[in-house]
């Protein structure tokens, strides 16, 4: 017999803090006034302070004072109207999938939601269940889709030596995944790398996935936030919807509408044809009832008063396109910096690399030393949140990269 005390959990061990949203808790933790947060990809203003956009604030007005509405539950596949807008935004108003009625879109719990979602549907009805991720990635993928019940293999992506894209290794590595298999691709600003194809080279991705009868999975968190323009940070994925292929695509507002804690997404899945996508959405619906049964319905009412009012949707490209360039002007007040300094080695990718991230190339040692010393929080991997930087705190940051550079090397 067991005492009362016994826990039933006695043996539970405690697991690890995760690897980007840990780095919060820690700097949540420290008392030192100097610290900094580029851990998470969350945008911060030049006051550092987290930031609801303006037409965020007046579309909740609105809702607020429509008496008409109520808290009733949303049909599995979510708000009718947000789903529309939101694949419409993606692939384009004048899309020739939408236009033939072969895009079918549920509402998801924002970007995670929506790859798990559709990881669990090529699990329950692909014939192929290995799926290729980017090496590296979000360090999520493996996790989401490993539970979803694919099996995970990865491609080369990132080239250390040049900073830049390993497009050979990219292109070998996929051709030689079996006939089927999954690819994830991120749409834009991949992360945490900020290294994307150019258009040429999404053109030559596109042949070989297609020849190769391979189903690309595209992942889009940041949509406007690469270029500072929805339409061309989309042009990836348009190049494969425009050959008639089929595709899977997650959606997330938390970045680019400042959405983050209102879990707002979309899963799209592009069919050859209307009664394909019919079928699928019908087993969508099954993927979701026992997870969630539906989804939130504010945050998607929140997207579906902006996108579907003109001016509303101008003032949100305005707001958008400014945190784009706040991100812009970072990297390059930060390159500067370290350039005055003369911190040995080459920075330019600094300014070369795009979206939320800098990929350092700092290595554990020297991130764990910046911490320390300088209260400075960021992945483990040498990521770090251009997004949660301020002008303020850029030399902050110089003088620290240029020690732990200096310090070990
Ligand atoms: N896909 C990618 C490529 C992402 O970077 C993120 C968020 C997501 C999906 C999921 O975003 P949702 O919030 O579910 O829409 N990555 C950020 C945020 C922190 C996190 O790890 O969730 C990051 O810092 O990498």
């Amino acid at each position: 017999m067991s005492a009362p005390s016994d826990s039933a959990f006695a043996h539970v061990v405690r697991a690890h803090e995760d690897p980007i949203l840990g780095v919060t808790v820690a700097y949540n933790n420290d008392p030192n006034p100097v610290k900094l947060n580029l851990g998470v990809g969350a945008y911060r203003t030049e006051e550092g302070k987290p930031l609801v956009l303006n037409v965020v604030r007046r579309a909740e007005e609105i809702l607020v004072s429509n008496k008409a509405r109520v808290k009733e539950y949303l049909p599995i596949t979510g708000l009718a109207e947000f789903n529309k807008l939101s694949a419409k935004l993606i692939f384009g108003a004048d899309s020739p999938a939408i236009q033939e009625g072969r895009v079918t879109t549920v509402q998801c719990l924002s970007g995670t939601g929506s790859l798990r979602v559709g990881g669990e549907f090529l699990a329950r009805h692909y014939h192929e269940h290995t799926i290729y991720i980017p090496l590296p990635t979000w360090g999520n993928h493996p996790k989401v889709f490993t539970l979803a019940g694919l099996s995970v293999k990865t491609y080369r992506y990132y080239d250390p030596e040049t900073r830049g894209l390993n497009f050979q290794g990219m292109l070998d590595d996929l051709s030689a995944a079996p006939t089927g298999a999954i690819v994830l691709l991120h749409a834009c600003a991949h992360n945490p790398t900020g290294v994307d194809p150019t258009l040429e080279q999404w053109e030559k991705i596109r042949q070989l996935i297609r020849s190769k009868g391979l189903l690309p999975f595209f992942d889009s968190a940041y949509q406007g936030f690469a270029s500072g323009s929805l339409d061309a940070d989309a042009k990836s994925v348009r190049l494969f919807v425009a050959d008639g292929g089929e595709l899977l695509m997650a959606q997330s507002y938390a970045k680019n509408m400042g959405l983050y804690g209102e879990r707002v997404g979309a899963l799209s899945i592009v069919c050859r044809n209307t009664e394909v996508a019919g079928r699928v959405e019908s087993q969508l619906k099954l993927v979701i009832r026992p997870m969630y049964s539906s989804p939130p319905i504010h945050g998607a009412s929140i997207v579906a008063t902006i996108l579907k009012d003109r001016q509303m949707f101008e003032e949100w490209t305005i707001e958008l396109k400014a945190m784009a360039d706040r991100i812009i002007s970072m990297r390059k007040q930060l390159f500067d910096a370290i350039q005055a300094k003369g911190t040995p080695g080459d920075w330019s990718h600094i300014i070369k690399q795009i979206g939320m991230f800098t990929y350092t190339g700092l290595n554990a040692e020297q991130v764990s030393f910046m911490t320390r010393e300088y209260h400075i929080y960021m992945t483990a991997d040498g990521r770090i949140s251009m997004a949660g930087l301020s002008s303020q705190k850029v030399p902050h940051l110089a003088d620290a990269i240029h020690a732990a550079v200096t310090k070990l090397a």
